[in-house]
């Protein structure tokens, strides 16, 4: 019996471990509908999140920016994509481009550079 006993707690082990693998330990925490910019690489820091266009960033995640996950709603003719530009009022040049459900962990491209975005039917 105590055979039994060991032999299905090693099964379940493994099994709770298996699942822990398998879950989605790594999907951004971002509300449903919203833009989120992290200060730091993987999701990391303090969080900024958007529902609309912001043409001019508060300063504090100004160039700060490391991660970006873009949960908008996707759908014929809405605006599903996200651009980043370096400077406010989508001026300069994009840093980054996020299309619906694309979460960047880093970028090194557009590590630190964001100043605004706008939500676009494409990138
Ligand atoms: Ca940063």
């Amino acid at each position: 019996m105590k055979r039994i006993l060991a032999t299905t707690a090693a099964a379940l082990l493994a099994l709770t471990t298996g699942l822990a693998v398998a879950g989605p330990a790594t999907a951004a925490e971002c509300p449903s509908g919203q833009f989120c910019v992290w200060q730091e690489a993987n999701f990391g820091g303090q969080r900024a999140n958007w529902s609309g266009d912001d043409g001019w960033w508060e300063s504090w995640i100004s160039d700060t920016d490391s991660s970006w996950a873009n949960h908008g709603i996707s759908g014929p003719g809405i605006k599903d994509h996200v651009r980043v530009y370096e400077n406010a009022w989508q001026g300069g040049n994009m840093t980054i481009c996020l299309a619906p459900g694309q979460e960047v962990g880093y970028n090194a491209a557009a590590n630190d550079r964001g100043d605004s975005h706008i939500w676009a039917t494409g990138c």
